[in-house]
């Protein structure tokens, strides 16, 4: 065992002998931990299941912040300091973009899951390693395994509480999350080069193909190793290798099916038990789910009725369209997604006044940006802005209807934006005024 070598350099020799004398008990004693199944293989299986993984859902975070448009200040957190990327201007196509980058976010960040509370129950023994650490740079070594430990429980609570309770608690979740990105992602690439010398070694002392097929009884523990994870003193196998490996396949697989349907839709959002919106969005052209009702919004029936005029500012003088003025301009109809940062999407056919032709009749025929403002008072789905590749896009609209009927009041009415490729929360429904910014 590592624990019984002398010190190399760094901390003093007496120190580290008089700890190693006065080893706790309990989980601390090399005998604590005895799984026959814990090893640098299993540990590897599924580090290399986190490696493959783990970067596409940190990419795919960041590509979220970006198509938050920070640059008018309405990603969270705001203002990021130097940790703002290089930054682009977010596409305003495929349509289907961030449908799936966000989708990918949420739903294999959901699916790994099972896979990292794997890993962890893989290394705990790790936890209780004694004395802490040999040397300085081990004791750096186990501080970046903190961030790293810390970092992915941290990221994994509030990006659930975020997906689940968004609409309660209001933003606050998205800060955190961000920043906590930062702190496991560095953790994760130290790690990494750290221990990927070490996880292909692992990897090729057993075969894979030949552990799917050993059963219980033929079970065998991983030599014990300097490292640690494998125990010294192995108890009988109660599950074979890959049953453990099924079970967190299983559990993943579970995920998948309990979650994925708010994206796939039809009968698969039956299965979607785990996603708080949508599972009963009623019948018609208008039943695909709401992410927040007209009522929760205190939109009322007064304010949408025949009084409402959609106000155009930014060019020489202001102007007023209702309703049926909007319907005789040219209408434009396209197929396009909503998708929530909370990974559920949907697909609807919208028709409605394309923005650039609402740009030009603003008297602003070259747009730069627009700040859309619904009758929604208060709150973050009050505002939103749109660049200029979201307003000039062909397929960008002022919906008045949808597959086919007048918008409903919960999805919308009188008018909403939709935009390919725009993050959910920027098609803000109950639009009051649009105002156009020129290009510079
Ligand atoms: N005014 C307003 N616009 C809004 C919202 C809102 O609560 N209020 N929700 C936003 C979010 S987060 C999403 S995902 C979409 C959902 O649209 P839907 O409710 O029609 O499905 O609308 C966006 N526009
Ligand atoms: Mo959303």
């Amino acid at each position: 065992m590592p624990e019984d070598h002398e010190p190399e350099y760094g901390f003093p020799a007496r120190l580290w002998r008089a700890l190693a004398r006065h080893r706790p008990g309990g989980p601390f004693s090399a005998r604590a931990w005895r799984s026959p199944l814990r090893g640098p293989w299993l540990t590897s299986v599924f580090g290399s299941v986190l490696l493959v993984g783990l970067p596409v859902v940190i990419i795919t975070g960041l590509l979220s912040y970006a198509a938050y448009s920070p640059q008018f200040g309405q990603a969270f957190p705001a203002d990021v300091g130097w940790l703002r990327l290089p930054l682009f201007s977010w596409p305003a196509g495929p349509s289907w973009l961030y449908r799936l980058t966000q989708g990918l976010h949420v739903g294999l960040g959901l699916v790994l899951i099972p896979v990292v509370l794997a890993k962890l129950w893989s290394v705990v023994p790790k936890l209780f390693t004694w004395p802490p650490a040999r040397s300085a740079a081990q004791a750096l070594e186990r501080l970046s395994l903190l961030l790293l430990v810390g970092g992915i429980l941290f990221e994994i609570a509030t990006g659930v509480l975020n997906i689940q309770y968004d609409y309660l608690f209001g933003f606050s979740f998205y800060t955190a999350h961000y920043y906590g990105a930062w702190v496991f992602t560095g953790a994760f690439a130290v790690h990494v080069a750290l221990k990927l010398p070490r996880m292909v070694h692992a990897l090729r002392s057993r075969s894979l193909r030949a552990e799917l097929r050993t059963r219980r009884a033929d079970t065998t523990p991983e030599p014990s190793e300097p490292d640690g994870l494998a125990p010294s003193a192995p108890t009988a196998p109660t599950v074979s290798r890959r049953g453990a490996l099924a079970l967190v396949g299983g559990g993943s697989a579970l995920v998948f099916v309990l979650t994925a349907g708010q994206t796939i839709g039809g009968v698969a959002r039956e299965t979607a038990l785990l996603v708080p919106r949508g599972r009963e969005p009623g019948e018609g052209p208008n039943g695909f789910q709401i992410n927040r009702t007209a009522r929760a919004a205190a939109i009322t029936p007064t304010a949408t009725g025949s009084g409402w005029a959609l106000r155009l500012t930014g060019g020489d003088r202001p102007r007023s369209f209702d309703r049926p003025a909007l319907a005789a301009l040219p209408q434009h109809t396209a197929e396009l997604p909503i998708a929530c940062v909370e990974g559920w999407s949907t697909t609807q056919t919208w028709t409605g006044v394309r923005l650039l032709d609402l740009a030009r009749l603003a008297g602003v025929p070259e747009p730069g940006s627009a700040h859309v403002t619904s009758l929604e008072r208060a709150g973050a789905f009050a505002q939103a802005f749109l660049q200029d590749n979201q307003i000039r896009h062909p397929d960008a609209l002022l919906a008045l209807r949808v597959n086919g009927a007048d918008l409903s009041l919960d999805h919308g009415y009188p008018a909403r934006v939709i935009v390919p490729a725009l993050p959910g929360v920027h098609n803000t429904k109950w639009v009051a005024a649009i105002d156009f910014r020129a290009a510079r």
